[in-house]
């Protein structure tokens, strides 16, 4: 029986992905490498290292140009990310937070960022969580599956007690290698092997998600 419940941020409770791109399209402009919004779809849900390594290719960068190229990045996204409150978070979000949370399940987040924190205390959720999972908590990033057996552990949950919300390919993987139960957010196309795909989390609720999980005879 699933006791636990573990998002992912970007992507899945809130929209932020959108500054992820943002921050790396201006990035690879000044450095006259070609981005666009299609090459970001590879970037979903990567570590930020990850994510500069597919930008820059076969081009020659030494580590320390790769440090600051990263370092600059991630001051672009904190930028972007200063005004961003509640309004902020993805429909449906907050009203799955508080029903889960009045049907007894644990939550997580497993979020491969490292502004993770300062993204929750933004968005007002931080009550509504048990534990925070980020780009500090472990030293693989997904597609290992390292962050969600974090979370879970964290939570007190076995992994096959636990369900992940997820966006990206690289985290329907991370959940999958885990052990763990998983819902696909948005296109179908990125989300391969996820049990259940869902558009949004709009009208969601546990009886529902039950009810969606009922045939895995879980
Ligand atoms: C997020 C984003 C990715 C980003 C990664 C690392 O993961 O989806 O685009 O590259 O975190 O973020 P940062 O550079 O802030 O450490 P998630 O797991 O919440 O989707
Ligand atoms: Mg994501």
């Amino acid at each position: 029986h699933i006791q636990g419940v573990i998002f992912d941020l970007d992507g899945v409770l809130t929209d932020t992905s959108e500054y992820h791109y943002q921050a790396w399209q201006k990035l690879a402009d000044e450095e006259g490498i070609p981005f666009n919004r299609q090459a970001n779809e590879a970037l979903r849900g990567i570590s930020r290292r990850a994510s500069l390594m597919l930008i820059i290719g076969n081009r020659k960068y030494s580590e320390l140009q790769i440090q600051e190229m990263m370092e600059r990045k991630n001051n672009y996204y904190v930028e972007l990310i200063e005004n961003i409150t509640h309004n902020n978070l993805l429909p449906g979000a907050v009203s799955l937070l508080d029903n889960l949370r009045v049907a007894g399940l644990k939550i997580a987040i497993g979020s491969a960022s490292k502004n993770a924190h300062l993204v929750i205390e933004k968005l007002g959720i931080i009550d509504k969580l048990d534990v925070i999972a980020d780009g500090y908590s472990v030293q693989k990033p997904k597609p290992a599956p390292d962050l969600f057996l974090f979370a879970a552990q964290q939570l007190g949950i076995a992994p096959q007690q636990c369900v992940v919300f997820e966006d990206a390919a690289a985290g329907i993987e991370a959940a999958l290698g885990a052990g763990m139960w998983v819902v696909g957010m948005g296109q179908p196309e990125r989300l391969g092997n996820a049990h259940i795909i869902l558009p949004s989390l709009v009208d969601l609720t546990w009886e529902k998600l039950q009810a969606k999980f009922r045939d895995f005879a879980l």
